[in-house]
């Protein structure tokens, strides 16, 4: 293993060197300049090791750690700037009582002991008035660290009763239809798509969502691979494409379909491949005859000879690189989508010649949930579930009904869907919410009790990538910021509080680390320990299982299930089929459903925010200057729009302002709008006006999954007063 110096420095000049020698755990916070190793906790596939510059106690740069051996010290732009989200002088530092109207963000300090016992005090009551199923936690993964983001939290509201949530508002319809298929939630690892020779990237924003995969599929373009971006938007990564195809939002599953059509009638099929390793190929060839490269095209408004084109490539180019993206499975037939797109690797035989995709790859470095989460605490293990795609229905029309909410790592006010309704619902005077957060988010300003976070950097905590093969230790560097606590101690504290005495709530971070680390069903995890990671600080995973990677698919068939009799127990179709959107249009339904919003809205990620995470935060919002609403000249020109003019995007459930972009990055009829923003938390950022994409998204539930439709959203645009942009609330 190689081992690098760290240095002290201070003022930018290095005091000490420390030869081969990491600083050890207590050092870290103790010692109050120097360069010290870290994770970086967002929810990114690339999990990057960092090396944060101390100077006085405080983070003064961070960088990429050069050592990590898949991130290699390259950092995203985002994290370069993170230490001004760390010392930002708004980081909430006392916990807070409400002062004012909910949402007014008017509050006053509290201590600890006061806030926790009021929250205990309020929990108590609740369960004894209406039971504990009337309280609901809701959280994401604003810090992945497994302890924090998925761990006491999970042991407190289980052994407290409380509504289990439905963890569903990121992959779910994808990784439910690559599962369908596959069996197994993991598929190329990164350096495999190295030698690609046909890079596909499909529904995804790579140059900025996940960056050292596109550093690899560039170096497969220098080895001779051609890179085909399919997407609805020519996003940075489709600008990098040696061949870039747009489509209609919603139509990947009749894309897929009609590749599978050329492929099957030109005989470019592996037929070994498909006999020995898949279930159903001869329903599949069948079925497919009717997807012609005529009638996929005018579904997908891809003309047919490119259709026919791209399944020549693909039948011809081996090995080959499937990269599925989160942006086609945000819509009502995602999860379709993404399984009818995770069958082709097997019609060529890819899995076998090298190739392959990813969707994602997070069951490799899957952890002992039970030793982590503890759900034999739970008294009621058959209490409702909550999709947390339904949050605006969970507050205002479910029965029974729930009167608290205690909101972490996750700021559902802006990134959930159907925005105005979410509002509505934390309106509720007859609500009890506690937010526990960094910031006054849009959705701490709704909070009875807002408590303050610590940054990851002030914690312990276990890392695992959804994408690479490394797993990493988080170790304390800096004290926490004022009085904030971890999620992992707050929910000690308040087990404490709440009279729960199991040794599930008194055990230290290292010893449920462990125990997390220690899971017999994953031969991947093999010789993967604590110590090691604390000695070697990124751990590979065993990947001798892989080898076998063909046998150990976890369908019920053991093969990769083209045709799918789980799916169709369900009630759905066992083959990939193309189903139009609920709401939406694609090219051949066009002139019958094009209503009253015969715009398709697709709201994806920007490059310098984390979905809401740095959007209050003034050099991130300088980069992004303000939110854009990218119109193609044809749907400009009959709204008698212009570049520059301000714009009003609406739908039955509610506006958004921001400025139109005029460009042809798109199909006509498809508007985009990149980036999560929200309406202030800061003052050194643009004027705070009303910025909410999801103030038009819809909170249907996918296919598959119980996964979000973020993208399949209609809406019309018109103009706007430029002035009531920043006066509207
Ligand atoms: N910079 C940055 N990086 C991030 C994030 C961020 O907010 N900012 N978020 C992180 C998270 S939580 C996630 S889940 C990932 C997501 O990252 P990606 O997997 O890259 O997915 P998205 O960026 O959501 O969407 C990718 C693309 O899908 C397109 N799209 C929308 N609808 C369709 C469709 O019907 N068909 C096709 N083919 N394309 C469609 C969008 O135009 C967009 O260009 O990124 C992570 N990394
Ligand atoms: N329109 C539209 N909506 C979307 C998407 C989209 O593409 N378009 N993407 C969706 C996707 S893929 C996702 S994953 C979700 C993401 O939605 P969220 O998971 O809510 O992500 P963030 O907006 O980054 O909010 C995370 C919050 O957690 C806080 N936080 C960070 N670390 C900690 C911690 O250690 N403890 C506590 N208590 N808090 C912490 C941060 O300060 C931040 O406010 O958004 C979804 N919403
Ligand atoms: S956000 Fe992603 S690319 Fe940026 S530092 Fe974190 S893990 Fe790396
Ligand atoms: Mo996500």
């Amino acid at each position: 293993m190689s081992r690098r110096n760290y240095a002290t420095i201070k003022a930018g000049k290095i005091l000490r060197v420390d030869k081969g020698k990491e600083p050890s755990v207590m050092n870290m916070t103790e010692r109050p300049s120097g360069v010290f190793p870290a994770v970086c906790p967002l929810d990114c596939p690339d999990t990057c090791g960092l090396l944060l510059h101390k100077e006085n106690g405080k983070i003064v740069k961070v960088t990429g750690n050069p050592d990590h051996p898949e991130t290699k010290g390259a950092i995203c732009n985002k994290v370069r700037n993170m230490a001004e989200r760390v010392n930002h002088p708004q980081r909430l530092l006392y916990p807070l009582r409400r002062s004012g109207p909910k949402g007014s963000g008017e509050f006053v300090r509290i201590s600890w002991p006061e806030a926790i016992a009021e929250i205990a005090d309020r929990l108590k009551r609740l369960s004894e008035e209406h039971g504990s199923e009337s309280i609901l936690p809701y959280s994401f993964y604003g810090n992945m660290g497994v302890l924090n983001a998925e761990g006491m939290d999970r042991r407190f509201f289980g052994r407290l009763g409380a509504s289990k949530l439905d963890y569903t508002i990121c992959n779910s319809a994808g990784n439910a239809g690559w599962k369908y298929t596959m069996g197994f939630g993991g598929g190329s690892s990164p350096r495999d798509t190295l030698n690609a020779k046909l890079f596909i990237v499909w529904g995804g924003n790579i140059v900025s969502t996940s960056m050292h995969q596109a550093v690899l599929m560039e170096q497969a373009r220098k080895n001779g691979a051609t890179v085909v971006v399919i997407d609805v938007h020519k996003n940075l990564t489709g600008r990098r494409a040696d061949w870039f195809i747009p489509l209609y939002p919603g139509t990947d599953t009749a894309l897929a379909l009609g590749l599978m059509h050329v492929l099957f009638e030109r005989g470019m099929t592996d037929e070994a491949f498909l006999r020995e390793h898949t279930l159903g190929h001869e329903e599949l060839r069948e079925h497919v005859q009717a997807y012609t490269p005529e009638r996929v095209s005018r579904i997908t408004g891809v003309p047919a000879e490119d259709i026919v084109r791209l399944a020549l490539m693909y039948g011809e180019t081996s090995p080959s690189h499937i990269h599925i993206g989160n942006g086609l499975q945000h819509h009502d037939n995602g999860g379709m989508a993404v399984r009818t797109v995770s069958c082709l690797p097997a019609l060529t035989g890819q899995w076998k010649r090298g190739g392959g995709a990813f969707k994602s790859n997070g069951a490799y470095a899957s952890l002992n949930d039970g030793a982590l989460q503890r759900p034999e605490l739970r008294p009621n293990p058959g209490v409702r579930t909550i999709n947390m795609n339904k949050l605006a229905d969970a507050l205002l029309t479910l029965q029974p009904k729930v009167h608290g909410l205690f909101v972490f790592g996750s700021n559902p006010a802006v990134v959930a869907p159907e925005s105005e309704r979410v509002r509505e619902g934390l309106e509720r005077e007859d609500l009890f919410t506690v937010v526990h957060e960094l910031f006054l988010t849009d959705t701490a300003k709704y909070a009875d009790i807002v408590l303050p976070a610590t940054s990851s950097f002030e914690n312990t905590d276990l890392y695992t990538s959804y994408w690479h093969h490394y797993v990493q230790l988080q170790q304390p560097v800096i004290e926490p910021a004022g009085e904030s606590k971890s999620n992992f101690e707050l929910f000690k504290l308040l087990a404490q509080a709440m009279g729960f005495e199991e040794e599930a709530f008194q055990e230290s971070e290292e010893t449920v680390i462990a125990a997390a680390l220690d899971n017999p069903d994953n031969p991947y995890l093999n010789g993967v320990t604590l110590a090691r990671l604390k000695e070697e600080r990124f751990v590979e995973l065993d990947l001798a299982p892989k080898a076998d990677y063909l046998n150990r698919l976890a369908t019920p068939s053991g093969k990769i299930e083209l045709y799918s009799r789980q799916l169709e127990a369900l009630g759905l179709p066992p083959l990939p089929t193309y189903l139009p959107l609920e709401e939406g249009f694609d090219g051949e339904n066009r002139a019958e459903r094009q209503g009253r919003y015969p715009l398709m809205f697709i709201s994806p990620p920007n490059h310098n925010f984390l979905n809401s995470t740095f959007a209050n935060v003034g050099k991130h919002q300088s980069m992004e200057k303000e939110p854009l609403l990218q119109i193609h000249p044809l749907d400009a020109e009959s709204r008698g729009l212009e570049d520059g003019h301000f714009v009003e995007a609406y739908n039955d459930r509610g506006s958004y302002r921001l400025k139109a972009s005029v460009t042809d990055l798109m199909l006509p009829g498809t508007v985009v709008s990149q980036g999560l923003w929200w309406s202030g938390g800061s003052e050194d950022g643009p004027r705070a006006s009303k910025r909410l994409a999801n103030a038009l998204t819809s909170s249907r539930i996918a296919d598959l999954g119980g996964g979000a439709t973020f993208f399949s959203t209609t809406v019309e645009i018109r103009p706007a007063d430029p002035d009531s942009a920043d006066s509207a609330s």
